[in-house]
């Protein structure tokens, strides 16, 4: 079950016992839906194609769907003092601040992936349950991931609407960009606690039969400079890829100890996002306000030595603070954004992805340096 893997054959594929057919949608509980869909409109920019409220029977919840290509976002808050869910969402606001709280996974077979689950040690947050409107079924389930993050098991094989039964066609915010900035989801990535994430890379291997990408961050580039250990899970195709982090003790801090001292536990802590033109992707969003991680100029000098050529002119990439890496597989192309909430928690990548399959390993040194100098701006050092 812990095999290396970047690829698994068809037949190994048709005998999968927990297929996915891909990433349903980030579900954020936040204190403002309605202030979040617009910056995601503006800033991200996703369109907003759903809505569910208290003007179409959601007594308790506003939530705002968001996509863009086949990334989907949605953004819920309470409207008023709440019961059973919609306390549960106040709670989460409350303790965690804007935070992930599920990471929803297509299937094609919601109760049988749910009984896969449980019967291989999942922790059940919700049987099986069917949603149905004019538009048609949606059948979910739900089970727990690490801190409160869940992951619902969504199958819509039976249903043609705009998110879910109850959730009304909503028309975009604004004009979209001229350039579409993400199209799909690369890979959400978790801090647990220390020395937990053994534990978690084993829940999916159990639980979702996910394999172990061969890219991982050991004790000795966490000693060095990373204070973080992180192994990645995937399904056998690579369309749902899980990277865990759990701090490591280094000389300074750890960036992990940081995100789960402010977000009061485990959680989510960022997601990629897939773009085919970083270079506008990044122009857009900056354009708009969002704040990007520096990376220092004396990256960009000994580049050019081992990534070698790019799509990207090297001076491109230096204008635009864009790291690259390279594998034998090929090169991607990516950047972090500082965290989208006061609290040092959640953040985004984008990246672009030219044959190479890993998550930017030859960056980490540039990459967590540069986390490093805004934690001390945090005077967490
Ligand atoms: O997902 C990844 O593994 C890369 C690298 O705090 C990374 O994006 C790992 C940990 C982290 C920031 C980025
Ligand atoms: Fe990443």
């Amino acid at each position: 079950m812990t095999q290396t893997t970047h690829h698994t054959p068809d037949t190994a594929r048709q005998a999968d016992p927990f297929p996915v057919k891909g990433m349903d949608a980030v579900v954020f509980a936040v204190g403002n839906a309605k202030q979040a869909a617009h910056y995601y409109s503006t800033a991200f920019g996703m369109q907003l194609v759903a809505y569910s409220g208290p003007e179409n029977g959601s007594r308790e919840t506003a939530s705002y769907v968001l996509e863009n290509g086949s990334a989907r976002f949605v953004f819920t808050s309470v409207v008023k003092p709440a019961t059973t869910w919609g306390h549960f969402l106040a709670q989460h606001v409350a303790e965690h601040g804007d935070g992930v709280i599920d990471l929803a996974i297509e299937v094609p077979d919601a109760r049988a992936a749910y009984a896969y689950a449980l019967e291989h040690g999942a922790r059940s947050v919700a049987e099986p349950y069917e949603l149905k409107d004019d538009h048609g079924t949606v059948v979910l389930a739900a089970i727990a991931t690490y801190g409160e993050t869940r992951h619902t098991l969504v199958e819509r094989t039976d249903y043609e609407g705009p998110y879910l039964p109850g959730f009304v066609a909503a028309a975009p915010i604004v004009e979209p960009p001229a350039h579409r900035t993400f199209q799909a989801i690369d890979h959400c990535v978790g801090n647990v606690e220390l020395g937990r994430m053994n534990e978690w890379v084993g829940f999916y291997n159990k639980v979702m039969g996910f394999t172990n990408m061969k890219e991982f961050v050991g004790d000795d580039i966490a000693t060095e400079y990373s204070a973080l250990m992180s192994k990645v899970v995937a399904d056998g195709t690579l369309k749902v890829k899980f990277p865990i982090n759990e701090p490591a003790i280094a000389k300074k801090k750890s960036q992990i100890d940081e995100y789960l001292e402010f977000y009061g536990g485990a959680g989510v802590q960022h997601i990629a996002l897939n773009t085919g033109d970083i270079v506008q992707t990044v122009r857009t969003m900056r354009a708009a306000g969002v704040e990007f991680l520096n990376t220092p100029d004396s990256y960009y000098d000994t580049l050019g030595e081992w990534v070698g050529d790019t799509r990207v002119p090297l001076d491109t990439l230096r204008e635009l603070k864009i790291l690259a890496d390279r594998d034998e597989d090929g090169y991607l192309l990516q950047i972090f954004t500082k965290p989208v909430q006061d609290r040092p928690t959640v953040f985004f990548e984008i990246i672009e992805r030219h044959g190479s399959m890993g998550f930017g390993k030859g960056n980490f040194k540039a990459l967590f340096e540069a986390i490093e100098r805004e934690q001390a701006k945090r005077g967490n050092l």
